[in-house]
């Protein structure tokens, strides 16, 4: 990788982290309506998953969906106004934080029901083979979606159609505030991919570097070998599951130990230092660079206008061409 690729990396990663530090504030001065899950900790699985596909590969992933949007080429200002429920947002305001999605950048959104967009995963693919197009559906979904029936369809059709899917599993350690022992047969989540003889592997998500790679091996295998592949990525949320979590269900020293010695931020800002990639000084300026960034987008998005009230039935049916 040139250097400038390097710290593209690095500013999108600390863009989704100050994206979602702004929309939590956001959120509590009351201006976001409806839930909001924070992608905080989890920022190095999209990043650099995103960063290895090809412009043909198709993204879609469930509702904790803002770094993926960021990642996807989505700009901050759309994403922030989109949570506002404004008209300059990525859907027109309508759709807010679960349904971000911009299909001109190949990223089929933002998904509310849990498990619910893994049949639409392998759906597209099908249509692509019916094309002939050599795209890559890249389909992300957390650990508790595991536990739903889509997930089993989708993946035996994927494997009996042998479709070009990679089947992309975050597992943060909890469904909502269930733990995944608690709810799955299994706590290793790649090795249900096993019961549909669906190759896998399993990647710690905290590393960019690590699951850059894994990634990149891994729709290589399914471009070339046109056969799905089952990536686990292990990764933690450092925030609740949802804006208003008590979080009972784990301990606050079990979310320090990952936010002091897991921060995947950190973790590549070191990696960076230490292979003499970028200097501290230059890594702090891309920061406070960033922060404007967010600022400024901010602004965009709060002076944005609400969507028309004579456009409430606009897009419940499709327009005729
Ligand atoms: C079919 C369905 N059942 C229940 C819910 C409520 N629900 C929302 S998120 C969630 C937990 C999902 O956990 P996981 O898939 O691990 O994703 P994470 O929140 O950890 O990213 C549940 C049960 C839902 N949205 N859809
Ligand atoms: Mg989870």
């Amino acid at each position: 990788m040139e250097k400038n690729e390097y710290l593209e990396l690095f500013h999108q990663m600390i863009l989704i982290r100050l994206v979602e530090e702004q929309a939590s504030v956001l959120y509590q001065q009351g201006k976001i309506g409806g839930f909001l899950h924070l992608y905080i900790g989890q920022e190095a699985v999209s990043t650099g998953i995103v960063s290895v596909r090809q412009p043909e590969d198709r993204v879609i992933t469930a509702y904790r969906d803002h770094g993926v949007s960021i990642n996807c080429g989505i700009p901050i200002k759309v994403v922030l106004a989109e949570l506002l429920g404004k008209v300059t947002g990525a859907s027109e305001g309508r759709g807010g934080s679960m349904h971000m999605a911009d299909v001109k950048q190949n990223f089929w959104g933002g998904h509310a029901i849990v498990g619910a967009h893994l049949p639409l995963a392998a759906g597209m693919a099908l249509g692509d083979r019916y094309k002939g197009r050599d795209a890559v559906t890249i389909c992300m979904f957390g650990d508790g979606a595991t536990n739903i029936g889509y997930f089993h369809e989708a993946l035996n059709l994927s494997k009996v159609w042998n479709l070009s899917v990679l089947w992309v599993c975050e597992n943060n350690l909890y469904g909502m505030g269930t733990a995944v022992d608690r709810a799955s047969a299994v706590s290793e989540i790649r090795q249900k991919a096993e019961g549909y003889m669906i190759p896998n592997s399993r990647v710690d998500g905290m590393d960019i570097m690590k699951v850059r790679e894994a990634a990149q091996k891994a729709i290589e295998q399914v471009r070339a070998n046109k056969t799905p592949y089952f990536l686990e990525i292990e990764t933690y949320r450092f925030r609740g599951h949802s804006m208003g979590d008590p979080e009972r269900y784990r301990s606050s020293e079990e979310v320090k130990c990952w936010q002091n010695e897991e921060d995947p931020i950190g973790m590549y800002h070191k990696y960076l230092v230490d292979n003499k990639i970028a200097s501290p000084d230059e890594l702090d300026g891309l920061g406070k660079n960033a922060e404007i960034e967010v600022e400024a987008a901010v602004q965009f998005a709060e002076s944005s206008p609400e969507p028309a009230a004579e456009d409430l039935f606009k897009y419940i049916y499709m327009q005729p061409e």
